[in-house]
């Protein structure tokens, strides 16, 4: 289903840089790069032959006015990004040259580029499936090189490859159960009832299985969070600003510096880590302050990890321990800050507290053991994640909440089986569900499922 029109949109970053481009896709594209690019020196635009770059001008037409400097790509379809005709003009990247370009491409027939229009019209043009073309935001968006990897596996097809097994086998299980409604109690083979409650269950474990990969795989995607809680001057904005490498943070020798919390995103071996930092917590009348408990309660609520910190050059306080009693043990990660100090902590204290843990000891502003804190902290992501990313998917929301209601509809169809309901009745269910498998690869769709999808692009991609 090839377009009528020819898209046209900068595809690149408008700003200051090296190369900047405008590119066009379409039936004209190839029509409107000619009527606007003039090769340098007179030499001749083969416009047969492919791939070929071209150097020479941009021109207005009308005006003759002198546009860019420009490497002028054509790529015939099929074979070129949305399998149609697309031309690629590489300008210098000032937002004025490109600007103009656009404009002229604009002017001479061609429509301006909705977000997402190429991605969207390599799908619709069956280059790649739905699964893969929001794959290709991932690729975009992705924070680390981990995320980029699984963003990759997806775009070359792996989800869309694990969805059509599935469909397939639950095709197979409906053709059978079509089957005998066909021919009801004639000479066919029937599936026993337990058969048919094995292969569901199958599919049942195999769709679970999808959802808490993708889960895992969002890890990568979105991020753990890591919160930094103690009481005030132990150096919680210290590290945060030692691992962030910079000073975000306000650091002073006052305690109760920080008032709010500040959230920082780094990269902990491959994986992307969000780093709180939080206002100390302080004891008043022999209670720890209620108000600075709700602040960061709601961020130790949300954290995955939380590093627990105190000040090894002190001896513990009650604070220390009311703040240790208030801390789910299974996600508290302890660090000993001011190593580089001599050292008044109970260790063994501390030890009691959180029984077969290692605590690591730190200077967050001499950075010693820095390391060993990443490492520990990556130990805590991957448990996480424990799947290596080859297996590991990105759901987005959309195709996680169209994989539940599959399993959903599974699951009704089990029942059904259970309760010895009709085939008709079961048939419907699996019918249902083998349409959700569909959505993620976009064979089955709404126009408006569409546009939401490939809204979240830019212009241009
Ligand atoms: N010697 C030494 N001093 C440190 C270390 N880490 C932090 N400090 C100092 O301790 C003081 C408090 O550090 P902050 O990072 O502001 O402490 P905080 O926990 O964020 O304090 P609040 O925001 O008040 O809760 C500052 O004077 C830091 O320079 C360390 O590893 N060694
Ligand atoms: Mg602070």
């Amino acid at each position: 289903m090839i377009s009528e029109d020819t898209i046209s949109a900068i595809a690149t970053p408008i700003g200051e840089s090296g190369i900047g481009i405008v590119r066009m896709s379409g039936k004209e594209s190839f029509l409107i790069a000619r009527k606007i690019f003039q090769p340098s020196c007179g030499k001749k635009v083969n416009w047969k032959t492919p791939f070929k770059t071209h150097y020479g001008w941009i021109i207005d037409p009308e005006s003759k006015e002198l546009i860019d400097e420009v490497l002028l790509t054509l790529m015939p379809a099929p074979k070129s990004y949305t399998r149609e005709d697309i031309a690629e003009i590489n300008c210098h990247s000032g937002p004025v040259p490109l600007r103009k370009t656009l404009r002229l491409t604009l002017k001479l027939g061609a429509r301006l580029a909705e977000a997402g229009e190429f991605t969207k019209r390599a799908f619709l043009n069956g280059r790649i499936d739905l699964a893969q073309a929001e794959s290709v935001l991932e690729v975009v968006q992705a924070k680390t090189e981990k995320s980029l990897q699984i963003a990759l596996n997806q775009l070359k097809g792996g989800l869309s490859e694990k969805i059509n097994t599935l469909k397939k086998k639950m095709v197979d299980f409906l053709s059978c159960l079509e089957a005998e409604i066909e021919f009801g109690e004639e000479d066919i083979e029937h599936l026993s009832r337990k058969d048919e409650e094995s292969r569901l269950k199958d599919i049942l474990v195999q769709i679970a299985l999808l959802l808490k990969t993708a889960r895992r795989g969002r890890v990568y995607k979105e991020g753990l969070k890591a919160v930094i809680v103690g009481r005030p001057n132990v150096g919680k904005s210290s590290l945060l600003n030692t691992l962030l490498q910079r000073e975000r943070a306000i650091v002073s020798h006052t305690p109760g510096t920080t008032r709010d919390t500040i959230e920082e995103m780094i990269n902990i071996k491959g994986f992307p880590l969000w780093i709180i930092d939080t206002a100390g917590l302080r004891e008043v009348e022999g209670k720890i302050e209620e108000e600075a408990v709700r602040r960061t309660h709601a961020k130790l609520e949300e954290a995955n990890i939380i590093l627990l910190m105190v000040d090894g050059s002190l001896p513990l306080e009650k604070e220390d321990i009311s703040i240790f009693e208030r801390m789910e043990k299974e996600k508290t990660l302890l660090i000993v800050n001011k190593i580089d100090l001599p050292q008044r902590i109970d260790k063994e204290k501390i030890e009691s507290f959180f029984p077969g843990q290692e605590v690591v000891e730190i200077s967050a502003t001499e950075e010693i053991n820095l390391e060993k804190l990443k490492e520990r902290t990556a130990g805590f992501a991957l448990k996480e994640a424990t799947l290596s990313s080859s297996d590991s998917f990105i759901l987005s929301i959309r195709q996680e909440q169209v994989l539940e209601q599959a399993r959903q509809n599974v699951e009704r169809a089990l029942l059904g089986i259970r309760g010895e309901l009709s085939e008709e009745l079961i048939a419907f269910d699996l019918r249902e569900a083998i349409d959700r498998l569909g959505e993620i690869t976009g064979e089955v769709l709404a126009d408006d499922i569409l546009d939401q999808i490939f809204s979240h692009f830019c212009i241009g991609k």
